[in-house]
C-alpha cells in the first residue's frame, strides 16, 4: 500500500536537477519579445501615440472597451495600457520609451471607505463604485445583544497582501496559421482555453501549462496581458513572449484579503457567544470583471464562514463590496477563508481577554457537537470530532505554554473551512503497451505534488509498483477537459477522478486475462500484477494483458469524469498555536515555536500534507508579522520588490510542527478533504492572538506597528 505514506516526491529529481521548463524556458525560433507600458496614474483618462508600428494598445485589442487593456481610462497604478514588440526583452523594453502617453489626471480613491461614499468615482463609466452590497441575516441579533451580559465593540483589518509565487506569470503565444498556442504560467490550461475562446471568438486554440513556480490563487482568472498577448499573436503570426519583472508582477496581480470588519459580539458570562453583528468592507481594486468576479465569491466565503465551529444562531452581516484606485484583488491561498478564521478567532481572543477565562475555555463552550451540521448561514460542515480534536490541541498548548519565558506569549486559533469543490473533475488512466501505467489530470497542480499522490492512488488500485508509473496533465491535447487546481480541490476532486479510472481500468483488465485464460472474471483472482485463474492456477501478467487488450478488442484508455454531490464541498479543520516572542525594547516580534493539528479525512502522504501546512503557515506568519501591500497618498505602491515587502525567510519563521488525526473522513473515494490553504488560514490569527495576549491592547491593524507592540 502508497496510500499514508510519506513518499517522497516523484516530481522532485527533475526540478533538483535542472530538467524543468518554465514558459520562459520555452524557445521557439523567431520569437518577439512583448513589455507592457505600466499607468504611473491611479486614475486618469489616457491617449497614447502610436509613433511606429510596433506599438499596440487598447484600440488593437478591444476596441471600444476599457476590457482587458483600457482605450480611454486607467484605474490604477500598474495597469497595462499598451504593449511593444522588440527582438528581445531589452529592446522591447528599450521601445517602451518611444510611447508618448498623456495623462489628464482624475480624481482617485485609494481608501475603500472613502470610496463607499462615492463622491470619487473609481471609473468614470460606473456610477457607483459599490459592486456589491448584501446583507446576511439569520436568527435574531437584536434580541441576542440585548440578552447578552457583555456586548464588545471592535474593529479588525486583514490587510492587503500580495501572492508573489517564485515564478511570476509569463506568457508565450503563437498562431501556426492554423491555431493558437498559448504556453501560460496558469493554474489551469482549460479554464484559460475558455476564457481565450470567449475573448477571441475562436475555438481552435490549444493551452498549455509547462511547469509553474507556483501561484498561490493568483493565476487562477485569466490576466489582461494573457488575453493581450493571445489577441496580438494571432494578429502578428509571430511567437510572442512575455515575463514580467518581479516589481510589474507585483503591481499587477496577485494581491488579495484586504478586509475590514466593525462587529458587536453579544457573550454571556460564562463565554457563550450569542450573537454577532457586523460590516464588512471588501476592497476589489480597480474594476476588472475576471477578478472582480473572482473575488466576490472570496467576500461571500467570508461571510458564510465566519461562524466558525461555533454554534451561533444569531448574525447579521452586511459586506460593502467596493471599487478603489488600487490593483484587482483576488483569491490568494484561502481566499475568503483566512478573512473569516482571522475574525472570528480574534473575536475569541478578546472575549478570553475581556472575561478573562482561557480562549480554549470559550471555544469548548461555543463549539459544534453533533456533525453533520449546517451554520447559520447554509453552509454544512460534514465530519470530524471537534471537541476532540480541541482537546488533543489542549495537550500542545499547554506544552508551549509551559515554555514561556518573559516576554512570550501563546496564542491559538481554530478554523473550519471548505475545500475540494465540485462539480467535477477529469481523468485519464491508460496503461501503455510497455506495461506502464499512465495518468492524466484535468486539474493543474503547481507545486503541491499531487502527482505523487495520484501515482500512489493508481498504485494501491492497480496493485503495481509507483515506479511504473507516470502523471502528465497541463495540456488541452490531452484530455477532454479539466477545471483546475485551487480551492484546496486537486487531490479529493482529481484523485477520486483517477481512483475511478483506475478501478474501471483494473476492471477491464481482469476481463481480458479472463479472455486470454479462456474464464469467467468470477474465477479470476489479480494480485501484484498477476491474473491468476483460481482453479487452474494458470496466469498472466499485467504486462502480458496490456499487450493483448487490443486483439481483443479492448480499449486500455479510460476517460472517467467525477461528479461531485451536493454539498460539494468537504470541510477541514484543526487547532494552530503560536509562542511568540517580544523585543519590548525594539517592538520586533518573532514566532519561535508553531504547532499545528489538522484533521483533513484520510491523509495520503503525509509529507506532501506537512509541506503544505508548512509553507501555508509561513504566509499566514508573513501577513500577521511582516507583509502588506502599501499604497501611499500618490496611488503608488511603495513596496513592489522583495526588499521592501518583506516577506519572512528561513531565518525569521521556526520549525513548524506538524500533528493529525483521520477522524472526520470524506465521503469521496480517497475519503480526504483539502489541506493545500489550512495553513494559510490558520496561522495569522494564532500569532496576532498571541501579540494580543503579551501587549495587553486591542489589536487592529496587521502587521502591528513596533510602537503598538513595546
Ligand atoms: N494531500 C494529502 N492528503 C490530503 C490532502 C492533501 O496528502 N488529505 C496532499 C496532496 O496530495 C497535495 C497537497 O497535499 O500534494 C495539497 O492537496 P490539496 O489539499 O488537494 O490542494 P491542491 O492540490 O488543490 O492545491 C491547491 C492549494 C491552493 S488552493 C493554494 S492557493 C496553494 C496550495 O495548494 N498554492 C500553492 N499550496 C501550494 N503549494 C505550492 N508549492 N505552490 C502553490 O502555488
Ligand atoms: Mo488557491
Amino acid at each position: 500500500m502508497y496510500v499514508g505514506k510519506p513518499i517522497r516526491r516523484i516530481e522532485d529529481p527533475k526540478f533538483l536537477t535542472g530538467g524543468s521548463t518554465y514558459v520562459d524556458d520555452i524557445e521557439l525560433p523567431g520569437t518577439l519579445f512583448v513589455a507592457f507600458l505600466r499607468s504611473v496614474k491611479p486614475h486618469a483618462k489616457i491617449k497614447i501615440k502610436k509613433n511606429h508600428n510596433d506599438i499596440f494598445t487598447g484600440e488593437d485589442i478591444n476596441p471600444g472597451s476599457d476590457f482587458p487593456i483600457p482605450v480611454e481610462e486607467t484605474t490604477y497604478v500598474g495597469q497595462p495600457l499598451a504593449m511593444v514588440v522588440g527582438r528581445d526583452r531589452y529592446e522591447a523594453y528599450d521601445l517602451l520609451e518611444s510611447i508618448e502617453i498623456e495623462y489628464e489626471e482624475l480624481p482617485y480613491v485609494i481608501d475603500p471607505q472613502e470610496a463607499l461614499k462615492n463622491d470619487i468615482k473609481v471609473y468614470s463609466k460606473k456610477e457607483s463604485n459599490v459592486y456589491e452590497y448584501k446583507k446576511w441575516e439569520a436568527g435574531n441579533v437584536e434580541q441576542s445583544l440585548k440578552e447578552a451580559d457583555l456586548v464588545i465593540n471592535g474593529e479588525l483589518y486583514n490587510q492587503r497582501v500580495i501572492a508573489n509565487p517564485l515564478e511570476t506569470r509569463g506568457v508565450l503565444a503563437y498562431f501556426d496559421g492554423n491555431r493558437l498556442n498559448v504556453w501560460s504560467s496558469t493554474q489551469s490550461a482549460h479554464y484559460l482555453r475558455r476564457n481565450l475562446i470567449n475573448f477571441l471568438g475562436i475555438d481552435n486554440i490549444r493551452v498549455i501549462q509547462p511547469d509553474v513556480g507556483g501561484a498561490f490563487g493568483s493565476k487562477i482568472i485569466a490576466h489582461p496581458e494573457e488575453y493581450a498577448i493571445s489577441k496580438l499573436a494571432l494578429k502578428l503570426k509571430r511567437p510572442l513572449k512575455w515575463i514580467p519583472t518581479r516589481s510589474e508582477e507585483m503591481q499587477s496581480a496577485g494581491h488579495g484579503r484586504d478586509k475590514r470588519l466593525r462587529f458587536k459580539v453579544g457573550v454571556k458570562r460564562d463565554g457563550t457567544i450569542l450573537g454577532i453583528e457586523g460590516t464588512l468592507i471588501a476592497d476589489l481594486g480597480a474594476p476588472y470583471p475576471d477578478a472582480n468576479d473572482d473575488e466576490i465569491g472570496n467576500v461571500h466565503s467570508t461571510v458564510r464562514m465566519m461562524l466558525g465551529p461555533y454554534r451561533i444562531q444569531n448574525i447579521r452581516i452586511e459586506h460593502y463590496a467596493v471599487n478603489t484606485n488600487k490593483a484587482p484583488t483576488q483569491s490568494y491561498r484561502g481566499a475568503g477563508r483566512p478573512e473569516a478564521t482571522y475574525f472570528i478567532e480574534r473575536i475569541i481572543n478578546i472575549i478570553s481577554l475581556e472575561l478573562g477565562k482561557d480562549e480554549f475555555d470559550i471555544r469548548e463552550k461555543n463549539l459544534i457537537r453533533e456533525l453533520p451540521y449546517k451554520n447559520a448561514l447554509g453552509i454544512t460542515y460534514d465530519t470530524g470530532d471537534y471537541v476532540g480534536l480541541l482537546n488533543k490541541a489542549r495537550e500542545y498548548y499547554q506544552r508551549l505554554k509551559n515554555e514561556v519565558n518573559v516576554d512570550e506569549c501563546v496564542g491559538s486559533s481554530m478554523y473550519v473551512e471548505i475545500t475540494a469543490f465540485g462539480p467535477w473533475e477529469t481523468a485519464r488512466v491508460l496503461a501503455k503497451s510497455d506495461g506502464k501505467i499512465m495518468i492524466i489530470t484535468g486539474s493543474g497542480p503547481h507545486g503541491q505534488g499531487d502527482g505523487t499522490a495520484f501515482a500512489q492512488i493508481v498504485a494501491d488500485v492497480l496493485e503495481v509498483p509507483i515506479e511504473n508509473i507516470e502523471v502528465r496533465w497541463g495540456d488541452t491535447d490531452i484530455i477532454s477537459d479539466g477545471i483546475g487546481t485551487w480551492g484546496s480541490r486537486t487531490l479529493t476532486i482529481g484523485g477520486s477522478a483517477i481512483y475511478k479510472a483506475a478501478e474501471e481500468l483494473r476492471r477491464r483488465l481482469i476481463e481480458v486475462s479472463a479472455k486470454m485464460l479462456n474464464s469467467d472474471t468470477e474465477e479470476i483472482e489479480y494480485k501484484n500484477g498477476v491474473f491468476s485463474h483460481k482453479k487452474s492456477g494458470k496466469s498472466v501478467t499485467i504486462k502480458e494483458v496490456i499487450q493483448n487488450a487490443y486483439l481483443m478488442g479492448y480499449s486500455l484508455d479510460v476517460t472517467y469524469v467525477y461528479n461531485v454531490a451536493k454539498p460539494g464541498y468537504t470541510v477541514p479543520y484543526g487547532v494552530h498555536m503560536a509562542l511568540v516572542e517580544i523585543d519590548k525594547e525594539t517592538g520586533s516580534v518573532r514566532v519561535k515555536k508553531y504547532v499545528a493539528l489538522d484533521d483533513v479525512g484520510k491523509v495520503v502522504n503525509p509529507l506532501l500534507a506537512e509541506g503544505q501546512i508548512v509553507g501555508g503557515a509561513v504566509q499566514g506568519i508573513g501577513q500577521a508579522i511582516y507583509e502588506g501591500a502599501i499604497y501611499g497618498k500618490e496611488g503608488y505602491l511603495l513596496n513592489s520588490n522583495l526588499t521592501d515587502y518583506g516577506f519572512p525567510t528561513a531565518v525569521e519563521v521556526p520549525r513548524i510542527e506538524w500533528h493529525y488525526i483521520e477522524k472526520g473522513f470524506s465521503s469521496h473515494p480517497t475519503n480526504s478533504k483539502g489541506i493545500g490553504e489550512a495553513g494559510a488560514i490558520a496561522s495569522t490569527p494564532a500569532v496576532i492572538n498571541a501579540i494580543e495576549k503579551c501587549t495587553g491592547k486591542r489589536i487592529v491593524n496587521i502587521p502591528p506597528k513596533p510602537e503598538e507592540v513595546i
